[in-house]
């Protein structure tokens, strides 16, 4: 039997997966609603195929609780945000879960960390929670990572293709953990140390950060001298070894945008092109404040209340708002004090969670003249024509610019 410890993003569909492969699981979650919601037969949040999911690991018998159970196999995928000053990891959740698991569990388990962490947190912070009860790693309890790779919005298939790494102690703990996931996953399953593991899930991650600043960088070289970087970049990428991403409003979402910080904390004056490229994402959303002033000025629109945000998730079709571009702008509106004042409206986000939040598109577009498209919705770019007689910024480059149509 497994206990899954932390059934958000990760850990749900982790359990799910898990449990609809054979598997006896128990997700554990110290959040009540949560776990109600969870029996009461409902997911948590909206992704592909995850109620499918949902369906058949219900059917196998899986269960939901607010207890930590008794077994030799635990996977901990509780949350690891970092200080927003020091730029280090807060490693409290995940100490705080492993501590909860040894008050239950027997001699000899595992203990799967899949939370992201920074190089050598494990060292730190998991290995001494575990002493400090007089219990011996590798004999008492043995210890794994297996950081998770899978993308929001595309989460249940890449749990099920994507190759994955286990980084172990001991060869044959690494093997028994691989042999568990290896339940569902298709992918190859790599076994390294702990501290291999540890490091490549955030390299993994720092690599694309950089990779979406070098576009982003792009985007305002071109934007400084009249460049069209979206023709510039699908020409280069021509090139049999050139691939640049996509320019945007900025870089969201509770991975890249949080992950690099771990080594520029970590390795400060060693991580020079990671701080760089961290600053130049930071900072996109304020450049995207710069073109709204540009284009207002360039419009003779005067009121900030006519300005409506188009998006307020961190990237397309999730519902997901983590570190989001748009929450950044307004905060950099805030902070100019002309915070309150824009429209925002999302289609997946019901909840109210800003000021000035639209529910349906009719009435945010009545109440706009200029409107910022923040996110790649299918549905935003099934309503361009809606659009029309709109002054619009596209940051996501979403439709053919020209009329009345901006870029960033
Ligand atoms: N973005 C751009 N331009 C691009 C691509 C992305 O501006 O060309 C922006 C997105 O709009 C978003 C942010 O970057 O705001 C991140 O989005 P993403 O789709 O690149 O990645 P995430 O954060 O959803 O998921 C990443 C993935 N990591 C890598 O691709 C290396 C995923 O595989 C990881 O599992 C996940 O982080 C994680 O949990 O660590």
């Amino acid at each position: 039997m497994v206990n899954v410890v932390g059934l958000g993003y990760i850990g749900l569909p982790t359990a799910l997966m898990l449990a609809a492969h054979g598997v006896e699981v128990t997700g554990t979650d110290y959040n009540r609603e949560l776990v109600e919601t969870l029996n009461r037969g409902k997911t948590t949040f909206k992704e592909d195929g995850l109620d499918e999911l949902f369906e058949k690991a219900v059917k196998s018998g899986i269960r939901f609780s607010e207890e930590y159970i008794s077994t030799d196999m635990y996977i901990i995928s509780v949350p690891t945000p970092y200080d927003k000053a020091s730029k280090k990891i807060d490693a409290s959740y995940v100490t705080a879960a492993v501590k909860n698991v040894l008050e239950v569990c027997p001699n000899g388990a595992t203990l799967v960390i899949e939370s992201t962490v920074s190089p050598g947190t494990i060292d730190r912070f998991v290995r001494p929670a575990i002493e400090e009860r007089g219990l011996a790693v590798g004999k008492d309890i043995h210890l794994a990572h297996a950081p998770e790779r899978i993308i929001p919005g595309n989460m249940v298939y890449e749990l099920k293709h994507n190759s994955r790494t286990i980084g172990a102690d001991e060869r044959e703990v690494g093997e028994r953990v691989k042999r568990l996931y290896a339940s569902f996953c298709e992918g190859e399953i790599v076994v390294t140390d702990i501290r291999t593991a540890e490091m490549t899930k955030v390299v993994e991650n720092t690599f694309r950060d950089i990779n979406i600043a070098f576009a982003n960088e792009l985007a305002k070289i071109c934007r400084s001298d009249s460049m069209d970087v979206y023709e510039i970049i699908r020409i280069a990428n021509m090139h049999p070894r050139v691939n640049i991403l996509s320019p945007g409003p900025g870089v969201g979402g509770h991975c890249i945008s949080v992950d690099p910080w771990f080594l520029v904390g970590d390795y400060p004056g060693l991580a020079n092109i990671i701080l760089a490229a961290r600053k130049i994402n930071d900072g996109m959303p304020e450049f995207v404040l710069g073109r709204i002033y540009e284009i207002m000025k360039k419009e003779g629109i005067t009121d900030v209340s006519r300005v409506g945000l188009y998006g307020l998730t961190y990237k397309e079709d999730v519902d997901d708002m983590r570190e989001s571009p748009t929450l950044q702008m307004l905060e950099c509106m805030e902070r100019h004090l002309a915070g309150g004042r824009v429209k925002v409206y999302d289609p997946y986000i019901e909840a109210e969670v800003v000021a000035n939040q639209y529910h349906g598109l009719d009435a945010f577009l009545e109440d706009v003249d200029l409107v910022v498209v923040m996110a790649g919705h299918e549905e935003i770019r099934k309503n361009g024509n809606r659009l029309k007689g709109k002054i619009v910024l596209d940051t996501k480059n979403i439709y053919a610019k020209g009329g009345n149509i901006y870029h960033l």
